[in-house]
């Protein structure tokens, strides 16, 4: 049968750390949802939609990438669409504990198990929150975004660079 993984986030904004993710998970199963959390409380920088105009900029090159935003459970995102694997990036033990949990409530609520590839270490220092904070304060995150998203948050940011 067809594999079907999904990669979910928030991608506020997504970095090449994601992406690295999305390209290894695209070369192991057939089928990639990557999958934006819509959290109504919390806006973000950049706003859902133009997190998916993004994340659509970014993986024009794998065919079998689709960007999609979800609420609520992901493990009812999972089912309703028959994904049975959930790919997440692990840069270091901090994310680890924070995953582990996640990785064990999600297979309890629905049986969708969890895989963990771990980060490419160029990446491993990278997030988006740190990104945005640096780049908020005059920093050079250009090593870090591709150029359209890196043009995305400048324009964001309002910022001469
Ligand atoms: N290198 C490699 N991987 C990375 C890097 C990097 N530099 N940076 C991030 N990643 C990976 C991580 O695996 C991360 O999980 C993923 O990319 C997305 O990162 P973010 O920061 O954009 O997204 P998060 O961590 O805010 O996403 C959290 C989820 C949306 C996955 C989670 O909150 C969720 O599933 N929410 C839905 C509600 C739900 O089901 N809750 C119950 C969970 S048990």
């Amino acid at each position: 049968a067809p594999t079907h993984a999904v990669c979910p986030g928030s991608f506020d904004p997504p970095t090449l750390g994601h992406l690295d993710v999305f390209g290894r998970v695209a070369a192991l199963f057939d089928q990639v949802t990557v999958a934006v959390l819509v959290n109504p409380a919390k806006s973000g920088l950049f706003p859902p939609a133009e997190r998916l105009e993004l994340l659509r900029a970014v993986t024009a090159r794998w065919p079998n990438i689709q960007i999609e935003s979800f609420s609520g459970l992901l493990v009812d995102f999972c089912t309703q669409r028959g994904i049975s694997v959930i790919v997440k990036g692990l840069r270091g033990v901090s994310d680890f504990d924070y995953e582990l949990q996640m990785a064990q409530m999600n297979a309890r609520l629905s049986g969708v198990d969890t895989l963990f590839l771990p980060t490419a270490p160029q990446y491993s220092f990278v997030s988006s929150s740190l990104v945005k904070q640096v780049a908020g304060l005059g920093g050079d995150v250009s090593g870090y975004l591709t150029p359209e998203v890196h043009a995305a948050l400048a324009a964001k940011l309002g910022a001469a660079w």
